[in-house]
């Protein structure tokens, strides 16, 4: 058993040990995640959460990396959180991570953890907004959480940000393909990285036109910016904090930040019961309450939407 007031405490004091080891209680779906989130929840709120989505390689954690060192440059705390679907330890991909990432291995002023979900039913939906709340917690500002934008919870994911940014790379129709994964619309930042390759101003015309950014919009509305980068050099990263900023403000100024806030919030909670609910179904299987009533519509006594009124019924009760 965890002290979990004792461990709280600490990563409130941002010591990356007590961070570490309450994401690890996030991964590994503790049961005393319960009595960790009521500690936490007075102690969050404070940070800025951006998501940073594209296809595999296109340059994610360079850019993730690079936006550590501008956020750290203006004296930010900042929390990285690369969310990958597999396993931690297999795939060169985590490792590129780590190997770029060690750059801020030695600053007390970031904090960088790649989490997977090990199995867990409710997957990253679920996990990933409580590591979030984990950092914010800990007193982190700026919170960066990548993302592959392949599947749906990953993409789910970034789009439950405060500011959801888009990458792409010239060439590879990776326009069309992020189209298909569907991250195109949740883009509030759209960014053009490896610009240093040929047909970087190709994608941003293509990316123009698929957002149809060249329409009309309604005085007021949240124009998506596209940002040309060189993350590899760190060329363009101090646009992309800049139209990060400005996306801040924009929603700051009307409100859209509170409410993008109570709907990750609703979000959070509804992934948190359909998982528990979910749970207590799958461990009726072979119950006898399930087995009686698979009886009775087998026997044409009842019908299959009354046996589950029934069911749940039965199991939110207690
Ligand atoms: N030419 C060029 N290469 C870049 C640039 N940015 C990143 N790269 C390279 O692209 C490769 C992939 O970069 P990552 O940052 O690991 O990409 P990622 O999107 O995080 O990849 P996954 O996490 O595997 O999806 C690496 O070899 C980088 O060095 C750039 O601006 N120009
Ligand atoms: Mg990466």
């Amino acid at each position: 058993m965890v002290d979990v007031p004792d461990l709280v405490e600490q990563a409130r004091q941002g010591k990356p040990r007590a961070v570490a080891r309450l994401i690890s209680l996030v991964e590994g779906a503790s049961p005393q995640l319960r009595e960790v989130m009521a500690a936490l929840a007075p102690l969050t709120g404070g940070a800025y959460v951006v998501g940073l989505t594209g296809s595999p390689g296109v340059g994610k954690s360079t850019s993730t990396s690079a936006l550590v060192t501008a956020y750290r440059k203006i004296g930010k705390r900042v929390g990285v959180l690369a969310v990958d679907p597999s396993s931690p330890f297999s795939g060169g991909a985590l490792l590129g991570d780590r190997v770029r990432m060690s750059d801020h291995a030695s600053d007390p002023g970031v904090y960088i953890r790649s989490m997977a979900t090990r199995g867990h039913l409710g997957g990253l939906a679920w996990s990933a907004p409580q590591a979030i709340r984990v950092l914010d917690a800990a007193g982190c500002e700026v919170i960066l959480v990548e993302t592959v934008g392949v599947g749906q919870s990953e993409v789910e994911i970034a789009s439950q940000a405060d500011t959801s940014v888009v990458l792409l790379a010239p060439g590879m129709g990776d326009g069309i393909q992020a189209a298909k994964a569907g991250i195109l619309e949740i883009g509030d930042v759209y960014v053009v990285n490896k610009a240093d390759r040929d047909g970087a101003d190709a994608t941003v015309r293509e990316l123009n036109h698929m957002l149809g950014l060249g329409e009309a919009r309604a005085a007021g509305d949240w124009r998506p910016p596209i940002v040309k980068t060189i993350a590899a050099r760190a060329q363009g990263v101090d646009e992309v904090v800049e139209a990060l900023e400005k996306h801040r403000a924009w929603m700051e100024e009307r409100g859209v930040l509170a409410e993008r806030r109570r709907a990750r919030a609703a979000h959070e909670v509804e992934t948190i019961a359909v998982t528990a609910l979910r749970e207590r179904i799958g461990d009726l299987r072979g119950d006898r309450r399930l087995g009686a009533l698979a009886e009775r519509i087998a026997r044409g006594e009842l019908d299959p939407y009354a046996a589950a009124d029934e069911l749940i019924a039965g199991i939110t009760k207690g």
